[in-house]
């Protein structure tokens, strides 16, 4: 370095008058990158600056939207004090005022429609603290059966699946250190490049040791550029591909008798339903030549090691969960479950998004996966609460059923933590007019967002910056996120503001706790004995360990590693295999002449989600600023449209308008849409709201569509 620059460089050090160091976590994704908001105090200004942490998930990298999340949670835009709806403006009020109108009006709803009157509705971003109290807080303080969260819309597919079939869901069966050494890796409907992009060493340390890696994704992504094959299947026929898959691997014999024999049920069935089965037929349902499936298959089959990974592209289907279990038949006909670098993985979504689905928060759920309906879980759960069983509530309703529930009348109050549903779930205008019709609606969040608008009364949380709690990662590994920034105005925790209501509403002895840790030592004791173990897991020990792959039931327990060595977790050990219909029984919308095209939805790199947090940030909206529609030149000339132009799309629901980008790498029969944008951008306003019957995770990734160009209008 020239004597110059090093010159510059300390003067500018000197510029720095003070420096603090915020440790915590991304609150973004679900790997739950580590990292440090450096801020630095000169005579005018401060400035962020985000590097990453050592950690043993993404060893300190960090992609851009954990460099930039700093911008959002320091937005002026942030709400810093409880906001009432009077005269269709929002007033500033106090916590106490902002507490006695929830009990006021609460208590109004539920002594003249009922307990169920009011529904809860959570989220998978938030800690596992808050996730079980927000379980506890509606079951104990509000008595309702009606709690449903985010995480519907998310992981209940892949969650419902591997219940089904190994007895037990955590998203990955193996540490993500195992993926370097697998020889042959199915990467099914994710995009882990955009999605979850600090993974990516993993599989290009695969694909270095020489990985034959498959793709299975309608469009070209840059996950699917790393691919030896790419499968560019038709929007929504995952559960034939796998068919395809499985009827190869079975006539050309990379059956593994003894694990199929001593560790699976119903091969029988699916070797019978997949060998009268035609794969020409297949071929021509899912668009996949039928030389493409046999090679993928054949791949697969011989090699001695192998793990598939699905995420939303087959999970949010009407059929999702038959379609995961499918792919689970592959692993299971092949043996490759159990062993080193032979597994699954449900590439979970946000941060939470682990966790939050195992302690309660689910319409039929008590905490360490236990079941609401079962009599000695009940028990179980009403003991460590010091409640009677019998005044527990029993099960209640998916998410997107709960706003069925309010369009009709029998939800009439509403409350919402930490998610934004009338741009999340499908039929957005359905969504919207159900939300108009509440009597009373509560949002808990970090801005005004789209579905805030409609609320009476809004409650400012606070962030990752100032929470701290645990978080539940992709692989099952519970971290600690430290975070120690003081909240801004009078933001509390969203524990704080359950507990604060529960006292409202005069049941504060079940929710005395003054720290996160509190609450999770209570976690610990109502998992204890649970599928999801945390009891031998303690602040101290994620502090000193750096994180603990659950089931972890004692003190002295290292975590599990890897799931499945010996048996599963169905109570006779083994796996259930299922035969999938190549049609399942809710037939999906398919295109016709009035609506001619596919419809799909994901994600992009610098968005997350509903995008009220990434739409603040500078640097973020800066790479995407406006929703597009992604189509293939040559579908694009016969519909007479122009590469970045206003193009309307239709569906038998609603419209919208996108500008066009053209790509030659989708499929001619298919166009694609983020869902980051709202109002008049919101791709869900096309979206279906037919549900898998399984698990009531909606069709997101297929629509039947029609579009034109603007002008022409
Ligand atoms: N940048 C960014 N990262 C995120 C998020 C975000 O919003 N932005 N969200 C987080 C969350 S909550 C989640 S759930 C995950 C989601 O992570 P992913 O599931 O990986 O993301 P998606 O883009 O929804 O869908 C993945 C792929 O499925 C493809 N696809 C669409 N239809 C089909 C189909 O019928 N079959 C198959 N096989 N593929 C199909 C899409 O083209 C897309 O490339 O990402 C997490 N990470
Ligand atoms: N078309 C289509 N729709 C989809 C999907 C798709 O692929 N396609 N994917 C689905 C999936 S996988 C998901 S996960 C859902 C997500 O859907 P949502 O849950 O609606 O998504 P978010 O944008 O994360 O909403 C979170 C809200 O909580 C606020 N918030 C953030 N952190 C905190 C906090 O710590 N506390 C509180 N109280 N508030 C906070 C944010 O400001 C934001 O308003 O969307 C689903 N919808
Ligand atoms: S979004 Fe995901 S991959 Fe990116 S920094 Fe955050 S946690 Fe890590
Ligand atoms: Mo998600």
């Amino acid at each position: 370095m020239t004597e110059m620059l090093l010159k510059y460089f300390r003067t500018q050090q000197k510029k720095v008058q003070s420096e603090k160091v915020y440790d915590t976590q991304c609150p973004f994704c679900s790997v739950q990158c580590k990292m440090q908001l450096i801020e630095q105090t000169n005579i005018t200004r401060k400035k962020y600056i985000t590097v990453g942490k050592e950690n043993p998930t993404s060893h300190g990298r960090l992609c851009i939207k954990g460099m930039n999340a700093h911008q959002h949670a320091l937005h002026n835009d942030r709400i810093k004090y409880p906001l009432l709806k009077v005269n269709g403006e929002f007033v500033r009020i106090s916590w106490e005022q902002a507490l006695n109108h929830i009990k006021e009006n609460f208590t109004k709803i539920q002594s003249e429609n009922g307990m169920d009157a009011i529904g809860v509705y959570g989220s998978a971003s938030i800690t596992n603290e808050e996730a079980y109290l927000l379980g506890k807080f509606a079951r104990v303080a509000l008595k309702t059966k009606h709690i449903d969260y985010n995480g519907r819309l998310c992981m209940s597919a892949a969650a419902s699946a591997a219940s089904q079939t190994f007895g037990m869901d955590r998203g990955l069966t193996n540490s993500l250190t195992e993926i370097p050494f697998v020889q042959c890796i199915i990467l099914a409907g994710t995009n882990i490049a955009e999605c979850q992009p600090t993974l990516m060493p993993y599989f290009e340390k695969a694909r270095e040791n020489g990985a034959f890696i498959i793709a299975i994704d309608p469009r070209e992504t840059a996950t699917t550029k790393m691919a030896d094959l790419h499968l560019k299947v038709k929007p929504g026929n995952d559960a034939a591909l796998a068919n395809g898959l499985l009827k190869v691997i079975i006539e050309k014999n990379y059956i593994d008798e003894e694990f199929v024999e001593n560790r699976a049920k119903n091969f029988d069935e699916v070797e019978e339903y997949v060998s009268s089965l035609s794969l020409t037929e297949i071929a021509e349902q899912t668009g996949v030549p039928v030389d493409q499936i046999e090679q993928a298959a054949v791949m697969f089959g011989q090699k001695e090691t192998g793990m598939i990974f699905t995420a939303r592209g087959v999970e949010q289907q009407t059929d999702g969960s038959l379609a995961v279990r499918n792919f689970l038949n592959i692993l299971i006909a092949t043996g490759k479950l159990g062993k080193p670098s032979c597994g699954y993985g449900a590439i979970t979504g946000q941060g939470n998004g682990q966790g939050a689905r195992e302690h309660g928060q689910k319409a039929d759920q008590l905490p360490g996966y236990r079941s609401i309906e079962n009599g000695e879980h009940r028990a179980y759960i009403a003991d460590v609460w010091g409640i009677e069983k019998d005044d527990l509530p029993r099960k209640g309703v998916s998410a997107y059923e709960m706003i069925q529930k309010i369009d009709s009348g029998e939800i009439t109050g509403l409350f919402l933590m930490c998610s934004n549903p009338i741009v999340s779930n499908p039929n957005a205008n359905f969504v919207k007019n159900a939300f108009k019709k509440l009597t009373f609606l509560v949002a808990v969040d970090l801005f005004v967002s789209e579905t805030a608008r409609l609320a009476d009364l809004i409650l400012p949380s606070t962030s990752y910056l100032e929470d701290e709690g645990t978080m539940t990662n992709l692989e099952g590994r519970v971290t600690l996120r430290a975070a120690s920034m003081s909240s801004p105005g009078e933001a509390k925790h969203d524990w704080q503001i359950i507990c604060d209501i529960a006292h409202a509403l005069g049941k504060g002895e079940y929710f005395t706790f003054s720290s996160a840790e509190e609450i999770f030592n209570e976690l610990r004791e109502a998992s204890r004995g649970g599928l999801a173990d945390y009891y031998g897991i303690t602040y101290d020990r994620l502090k000193r360990e750096g994180g603990i792959l659950w089931p972890c039931p004692t003190h002295d327990h290292h975590g599990t590693e890897r799931l499945f060595e010996q048996s599963f977790a169905h109570p006779d050990g083994k796996a259930v295999m299922v035969a999938v219909p190549n049609h399942p029984a809710i037939p999906k919308e398919q295109p016709n002449e009035e609506f001619p095209l596919y419809l799909t939805t994901g994600r992009v790199m610098s968005h997350y989600l509903t995008g009220v947090q990434t739409r603040k940030s500078s640097s973020l909206a800066a790479r995407n600023f406006e929703s597009f529609m992604e189509i293939h030149p040559a579908t694009a000339k016969k519909f007479g449209i122009q590469d970045q132009s206003l193009i309307k799309i239709e569906s038998r629901r609603g419209s919208i308008v996108v500008r066009s980008k053209w790509s030659e790498t989708i499929r001619q029969d298919t166009v694609f849409v983020p869902f980051h944008w709202a109002d008049s951008q919101n791709v869900n306003m096309l979206v279906s709201d037919k549900l898998d019957p399984a698990c009531r995770m909606p069709g997101f990734k297929v629509s039947a569509v029609k579009i034109s160009p603007v002008d022409a209008m």
